[in-house]
């Protein structure tokens, strides 16, 4: 964590000082808990020894049926959390798998559940696709939020193993110039580092038409291809992907070429699991779920210093809505992740959906509050003047309800 200097540092692991800062300690004082409230848990590790089970005081309602192994703890720190903030609501563990498919079975799974979901909590995403709002999950995901569910999406932790932009060639020999004198990005790798790296583009979904490919050069000799045939064919996804365990350290370089007989293409977006060297571009660097529409996206905050976390991804949205939508902590004491904080905004989204169970159980009788909008515009401005593409609406902040109680 950065030192910060003579800044007044809180406790760096410390929810609770959260939770005062944010008006949750003064609902709790005032018996508010997220009571009659339900929240489905979107993850895919749900260990927990019995110690932490301790922690977990919500009414827990498991939906998975693998058993996890000692360190795929990442949902039940999540689920920590939601306990903490909102200890009062029925919590569904879901397991959602790792791919979009898997996501789209778990939808469908809780759509068909007895009982209304409330709240979603999904600190998943995936890395390649339209990134507007139209790729094939967001069908799903908009199925519950027009079904009255609140879908709260972590931001990612990309924006600085993220570029985007358009397909430029001005020597015309194939290879798309990051900047007039460079055709890679140098990533910096020790042996045995694993990186994946995703290219997608603006192109038919279903039939891509542009064939663009991905290139990784290795320090000194030897180098890993993407090459899948983008046609125009039915099957053809406009989507390379790399994934390597690095063989030696050095700097490896990565490129993307484009093949004769694409149309006027449009632009590219390039993640990776290792952050880049250079030519890093920051915003644009939101999932795919954060960019469904009506999701609630949350970007991470430094607990200490209430700034924007370098990690954190930034918007906009490919068709140009506003991301995030809010921002909250991470590195907050969890036991799952007992001698670290729990980092990246994995932790905030679950901050945030604890804080809409308060405000649910708090409008609950009143059915012309809209509790997304009371959420979103509750938030405390940070950063910039008004919204912005770092913090959004800014830190999430029940203490500006205008309730009386
Ligand atoms: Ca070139
Ligand atoms: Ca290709
Ligand atoms: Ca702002």
């Amino acid at each position: 964590m950065d030192e910060e200097g003579s800044e007044t540092v809180l406790d760096p692991h410390s929810v609770g000082k959260m939770m005062d800062l944010t008006g949750i300690s003064a609902l709790h004082a005032r018996n508010i808990s997220g009571r009659g409230v339900t929240i489905a848990l979107l993850d895919s590790e749900f260990y927990y020894d019995n110690e932490t089970a301790e922690r977990l005081t919500a009414d827990i309602v498991p939906i998975y049926a693998d058993s996890y192994g000692k360190y795929e703890v990442h949902g039940i720190a999540c689920a920590e959390l939601i306990s903490s903030i909102a200890p009062g609501v029925k919590l569904y563990l879901v397991d959602a798998g790792s791919t979009q498919e898997e996501v789209t079975a778990a939808i469908e799974g809780l759509l068909n559940l007895d009982e209304q979901i409330d709240i979603v909590s999904c600190s998943s995403d995936f890395p390649f696709g339209g990134f507007d709002g139209d790729d094939a999950v967001c069908e799903e995901v908009e199925k519950m939020t027009s079904n009255g569910t609140l879908w709260i999406n972590a931001a990612g932790n990309q924006a600085l193993c993220h570029w985007s932009g358009e397909f430029i060639d001005p020597d015309g020999n194939g290879f798309l110039n990051f900047s007039p004198e460079d055709e890679s990005i140098n990533l910096t790798m020790e042996r045995g580092d694993d990186v994946s790296i995703w290219l997608s583009w603006e192109d038919d979904r279903d039939a891509a038409a542009l064939d663009y490919d991905l290139r990784l050069d290795y320090p000194g000799r030897g180098r890993s291809i993407s090459d899948n045939p983008q046609r125009g064919y039915r099957g053809q996804e406009p989507v390379e992907m790399i994934r390597l365990t690095a063989p030696r350290d050095g700097t490896y370089h990565i490129k993307i070429r484009r093949y004769d007989g694409a149309g006027s293409p449009g632009r590219l977006h390039l993640f990776t699991t290792q952050d880049l060297d250079e030519h890093r571009v920051q915003n644009w660097s939101i999932g795919i779920l954060g960019c469904c529409r009506n999701v609630i996206t949350v970007g991470a905050i430094n607990i200490s210093t209430l700034q924007i976390q370098p990690y954190s991804s930034r918007g906009p949205t490919e068709d140009g809505r506003q991301k995030p939508d809010l921002v909250a902590p991470d590195n907050v004491t969890t036991y799952s992740y007992i001698s670290d904080g729990f980092a990246g905004t994995s932790a905030a989204a679950p901050f945030v959906a604890g804080c809409a169970a308060l405000i649910l159980e708090l409008f609950r009788d009143d059915p012309d509050v809209d509790v997304r909008r009371v959420l979103l515009e509750s938030s405390t401005d940070l950063g910039p003047e008004g919204p912005d593409e770092i913090y959004g609406r800014g830190l999430v902040n029940l203490s500006n309800l205008e309730v009386n109680l």
